[in-house]
């Protein structure tokens, strides 16, 4: 008798992994000598298994104890080697201040990029004392080696992902960064002038005009000192419009400007488009202006921010502020441009609508008719429009106006529907079937709701419904679909980016990894499984997003011997082949050096103490496995030498002795021979100084 539950199940296994095998592969050639080749998915025909494949497979689940919808979650998110997967998940690092890219539907680590933290394997900050990382790191002369990233945005055009930049916010340090996807290397940071601090970066534009960031916590602007007690009058939010140069690739920070806000907190932001170009969108909590202070009896902010039922959706009609700024409509704070909250209200910049207390996302629909906003302490998302937004607005209808002059929208003019989910939504994004997808933090699930009536026909359910829920592990914040907030989603798999993994991994110490999960949500109706967790362990992150892999135009090798990646073009400082030496003027010397596998030109570099060291270093290689690395120890240099890179670093030789240098790139058989000897001779008489017969350093000095 109790055997029979276990035929049954172990003929089920049998059934499905026929079934699933059919679909992807044949068995044999996978299992051929391809091994070191890449394999393309059309090489694969639908593959037959006999009946001894079907035995093993059985028994590797059952010893296994795998059911058949981790066999079918397995096969889904399986890539054989050489295989690629179809999408890249570019996520926030958090407090790691880095950005991860992950392949999507493997979950595969593919790399993390340096950004606001130095690191080394990368080569980023460790380029000697004028390290351009490192100085682009500094605010107000002081060195902020690390950030707190949370939402990066892929560049966009026409409302779609273009697949050329990505940005990421600093929410600790209120600064963005630009990396360019041709070798996914960070090209700029620039610092907010006006606020320490921010949270609602980056956010582009349909067209990537524009990326927007939202502030947080007010201050006084341009890094004024208040004391709490003049909250009301000194401090004010803002949100910054950062112009973005898509040729150079660079922020434009001459034609980039902010807008004043009230001191309420101001969060996520995001961009019309669409219906609703034009216009983008912030939310704010804490309009209550609580200024906390526990310790002397006062209400914590969390209960003195949380009182009024409503707070502020932000409505900024960015071409008129555009306008403004252009028209010269603007105050200089800390030598930034700002359009003040009188001009805003004169030139109907700015509008606010009400929003269910202590909003946190807000996702404007594919087509750009809705803004979905989620109130975490609301159980609904409630959705505007933004036909009735603009109505409202050409009619006047405002409720009230705030503190600050800002005209407050009629709640019900501009409402279209409130849609009850359950407990705790943040975020949302939507696929290709007509539903969205909202993350519920206290009830750890992801919700499927329906959209409205215009959308019947591809999700055949009724409109502006909670369809389904699948429970996640566990308290989710973003989550991320593929592409899943452009103009077009593509709908298939949604990323659950689960907070503390809790009990889902081996233990980790008290320190626990978060979780990424990843959702199937290519069924309709109630079916979105979970199917893999991985592990993130190196930040929290926040936000991503996952683009169609073949977007990317990612460089293999740099397009010419000597490039500069900062410049982004051929440096003409960079040494070429038999320009290889050490010259001196001075006490400034210059090393001219060339790496090639296997040995560095030249081997021997001979300095005096005290000298200035300019260090010229250009990877000859144009092959794509051919990376070098470079460093010497004791000095903090670390280089990263991809095939035709250039890189020059200085340093003082302010310490004698004998430094070998050496490849940190298992680049080949002869790897360990790629060094050199770095020699820093001692100024004459100093203690290890050489004999006085060592007439050799008495002249060069
Ligand atoms: S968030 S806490 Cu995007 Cu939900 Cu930063
Ligand atoms: Cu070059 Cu190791």
């Amino acid at each position: 008798m109790a055997h029979g539950p276990r035929v049954r199940r172990s003929a089920v296994v049998c059934v499905a992994a026929a079934g699933l095998l059919v679909l992807e592969g044949t068995l044999p050639s996978a299992l051929g000598q391809e091994g070191r080749r890449r394999r393309p998915a059309a090489e694969q025909g639908p593959i037959a298994l006999t009946p001894e494949q079907v035995a093993q497979l059985t028994k590797v689940a059952n010893d296994r104890k795998l059911n058949v919808d981790d066999l079918l979650s397995a096969a889904k998110t399986f890539m054989p080697s050489g295989r690629h997967d179809e999408y890249v998940l570019f996520s926030s690092g958090g407090q790691s201040g880095q950005v991860f890219a992950i392949g999507v539907p493997s979950m595969r680590l593919l790399r993390s990029i340096a950004v606001f933290t130095p690191e080394s394997w990368q080569g980023y900050g460790f380029a000697g004392e004028e390290d351009p990382v490192r100085r682009s790191l500094e605010i107000n002369g002081k060195p902020v080696e690390w950030g707190d990233t949370h939402h990066p945005a892929l560049s966009e055009t026409g409302g779609d992902y273009d697949g050329q930049y990505l940005f990421i916010g600093d929410k600790a340090n209120a600064r963005l960064a630009v990396i360019d996807l041709r070798d996914w290397e960070t090209k700029q940071i620039v610092k907010n002038p006006l606020t320490i601090s921010d949270h609602g970066a980056a956010f582009v534009t349909p067209n990537t005009e524009y990326v927007i960031e939202g502030g947080q916590y007010a201050t006084v602007l341009g890094y004024g000192y208040a004391p709490p007690e003049e909250y009301k009058q000194h401090y004010r939010g803002m949100v910054t419009m950062w112009k973005f140069d898509r040729e150079k690739g660079r922020v434009d920070v001459s034609n980039s400007f902010a807008l004043e806000l009230p001191p309420y907190w101001q969060d996520l932001a995001d961009a019309g488009k669409g219906a609703s170009d034009g216009y983008f969108f912030v939310n704010s909590f804490n309009v209550e202006m609580a200024v906390g202070g526990v310790e002397k009896g006062n209400p914590p902010f969390e209960a003195g921010a949380s009182k009024r039922d409503m707070d502020y959706l932000h409505i900024v009609d960015w071409r008129k502020a555009e306008a403004a700024f252009k028209a010269g409509k603007t105050k200089s704070i800390n030598g930034f441009p700002v359009i003040m909250l009188e001009t805003s209200t004169a030139e109907g910049i700015l509008h606010f609508a009400p929003e269910p207390k202590s909003p946190h996302g807000v996702d404007v629909t594919p087509d750009g008719r809705y803004m979905v906003v989620a109130g975490k302490l609301d159980p609904h998302v409630t959705v505007y429009s933004i036909e009735k937004i603009k109505k409202a607005i050409a009619e006047k209808r405002f409720s009230t106006r705030d503190e600050y002059g800002v005209p407050v929208l009629d709640f019900d003019a501009v409402k279209e529907v409130q849609v009850e989910l359950g407990l705790g939504p943040l975020h949302t994004q939507f696929d290709n079937q007509g539903f969205a997808y909202t993350s519920l933090f206290l009830d750890s699930a992801v919700a499927r709701w329906s959209l409205g009536p215009e959308h019947a026909s591809k999700h055949r359910e009724q409109p502006w419904k909670l369809v389904a829920k699948t429970p996640v592990h566990y308290n989710i914040g973003h989550l991320c679909a593929a592409e899943g907030d452009t103009v077009s989603p593509d709908g298939g798999y949604l990323v659950s980016m689960s907070k503390w993994s809790v009990d889902r991994f081996l233990p980790t110490g008290p320190l626990l990894p978060q979780n990424f999960q990843l959702l199937d949500i290519s069924g309709g109706g109630s079916a979105m499984p979970v199917i893999y967790d991985s592990p993130i362990g190196v930040g929290e992150p926040h936000y991503c997003q996952m683009i169609k892999a073949d977007k990317l135009r990612t460089w293999t090798v740099y397009p010419q011997v000597g490039w500069n990646p900062h410049t982004q073009s051929l440096d003409p400082r960079a040494p070429r082949k038999g320009q290889e030496g050490v010259t001196r003027n001075g006490s400034d010397v210059t090393v001219n050096m060339t790496a090639i596998r296997s040995h560095f030109f030249p081997e021997h570099v001979e300095v005096n103490e005290g000298d200035r060291v300019t260090w010229r270093l250009v990877a000859l290689e144009t092959t794509m496995d051919a990376t070098h690395g470079f460093c010497i120890g004791g000095y903090n240099i670390n280089l990263s030498l991809e095939p035709g890179e250039f890189v020059e670093f200085t340093f003082t030789a302010d310490r004698p002795g004998t430094y070998p240098f050496y490849c940190t790139e298992f680049c080949s058989a002869l790897h360990l021979e790629m060094m050199g000897y770095l020699h820093i001779k001692p100024r004459a008489g100093a203690e290890g100084a050489p004999a006085a017969s060592d007439t050799a350093t008495a002249s060069a000095k």
